[in-house]
């Protein structure tokens, strides 16, 4: 029999490489996807199957995590044997403007979730994975951060996943229930959303290095994350779910990288070397050696400047994961280095931008937002 998977946030970035993972391994995938005035499927279009051929193993349903109604009746029909609760308003800075809307999608969303399997019966059926996240640390008490530091969570996202780690928690206490959270840090691919600081860096390196634009700006380049591919932690959200007992789990490379130096690699893979001047608000990036004859760039051309409307009213600085327990206990193991990462994304965003080049050159506009 196979088993049957029902993932919120399918149409992100992780519902999308965990649709194609858990494909692969047999399952039946059931996602929910939230009503859009324009297509928001993107990242899964090719996993699509028209409803009208049989042996369909591939489903989406309308939904949404503010809706309680809703999520109940599709658990009903789908009767899945593991939940993927990976649907949230994932950026940071953004939830500072919508905060409310931030707490009832990504907390309450999650005990949405827990109660209507408990409301149903699933209780001993259905496994549940929380996407958790780094961001609970926060401000930093301990480096690196286990499954034992303590939370600081320091944006209205992070307190949101908060409520959900702890509803998590509860639930698997209070009602003997499999629900596990990967406390998971930062991961990126070429599917990543293009306001995610990797991916507005290397969309933007790639725009110039073609010459469709001339620089970009960015807020804190001090910050530190330790960045992983996102294939590598779909295998581990499925691989919570598989371990003998429900617990929570770190996920991370255990390596942490500044955002300057994101940026300096990926110039680095187009051949171009760069200077920083200045600190703060007032930092910039010149060109400091070309050296790829496919792109000419000026030597001492500034690409870059900080922009303090990208600062956040409370930042995290720095993040570095400890993922022994997942290791020793669950054999995980990252396949991706952060320069695969950086090289397997620029590759992407390169191919992607010189089709923007060829719609430029044939007249048609291309719009690059500055977010
Ligand atoms: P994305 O932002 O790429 O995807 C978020 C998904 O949630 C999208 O499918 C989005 O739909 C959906 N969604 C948002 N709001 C709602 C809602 N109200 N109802 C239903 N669906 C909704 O995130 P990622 O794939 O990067 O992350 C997956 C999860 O993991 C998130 O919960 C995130 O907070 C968490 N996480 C991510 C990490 C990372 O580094 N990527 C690290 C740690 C945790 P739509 O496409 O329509 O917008
Ligand atoms: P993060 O990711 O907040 O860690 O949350 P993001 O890429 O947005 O920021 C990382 C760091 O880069 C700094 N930064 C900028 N960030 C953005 N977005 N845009 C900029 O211009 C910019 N300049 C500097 C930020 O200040 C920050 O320090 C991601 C999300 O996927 C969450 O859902 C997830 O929980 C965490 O990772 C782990």
């Amino acid at each position: 029999m196979n088993k049957v998977a029902f993932i919120t946030g399918i149409t992100g970035q992780d519902g999308a490489y965990l649709s194609e993972f858990l494909l692969k391994n047999g399952y039946i995938v059931h996602g929910l996807k939230r009503r859009s005035s324009l297509f928001n499927t993107d990242r899964i279009d090719h996993l699509y199957q028209d409803p009208h051929v049989d042996h369909q193993n591939f489903y989406l349903h309308y939904g949404d995590m503010t809706d309680s109604t809703n999520l109940i009746r599709l658990i009903k029909e789908i009767q899945p044997d593991e939940i993927y609760n990976l649907a949230a308003m994932s950026h940071v800075a953004v939830s500072f403007e919508i905060p409310e809307y931030t707490g009832n999608t990504d907390a309450l969303g999650a005990l949405r979730i827990l109660d209507a399997v408990r409301l149903l019966g699933l209780e001993k059926k259905t496994k549940i994975y929380q996407a958790s996240t780094s961001e609970l640390y926060g401000k930093v008490q301990e480096v690196p951060q286990s499954e034992t530091t303590p939370f600081y969570p320091r944006s209205p996202y992070a307190v949101a996943k908060m409520y959900a780690f702890w509803i998590t928690v509860n639930y698997r206490e209070a009602y003997d229930m499999f629900a596990c959270n990967g406390i998971l840090f930062n991961h990126e691919s070429p599917i990543r959303g293009e306001t995610f600081v990797t991916r507005k860096i290397t969309r933007a390196v790639s725009r110039i290095a073609l010459g469709l634009q001339d620089k970009f700006y960015l807020g804190n380049l001090e910050a530190q994350r330790d960045w992983g591919h996102a294939k590598d932690y779909v295998r581990m959200m499925w691989m919570i779910l598989q371990a003998d007992k429900a617990e929570d789990w770190v996920i991370a490379t255990g390596k942490t990288t500044r955002v300057r130096d994101f940026v300096k690699m990926s110039f680095a893979e187009v051949g171009i070397e760069l200077e920083f001047k200045g600190k703060g608000a007032d930092e910039k990036a010149f060109v400091t050696e070309c050296n790829n004859p496919k792109y000419q760039l000026e030597i001492g051309k500034e690409v870059l400047s900080v922009d303090p409307r990208y600062f956040r009213p409370t930042e995290v600085d720095q993040l570095v994961g400890d993922a022994t327990k997942a290791k020793q206990k669950l054999g995980w193991e990252c396949k991706y280095s952060l320069k695969d990462l950086i090289h397997e994304m620029m590759e992407s965003d390169l191919k992607l931008m010189t089709k923007q080049q060829y719609l430029e050159d044939g007249g048609y506009s291309t719009l690059n937002y500055f977010e």
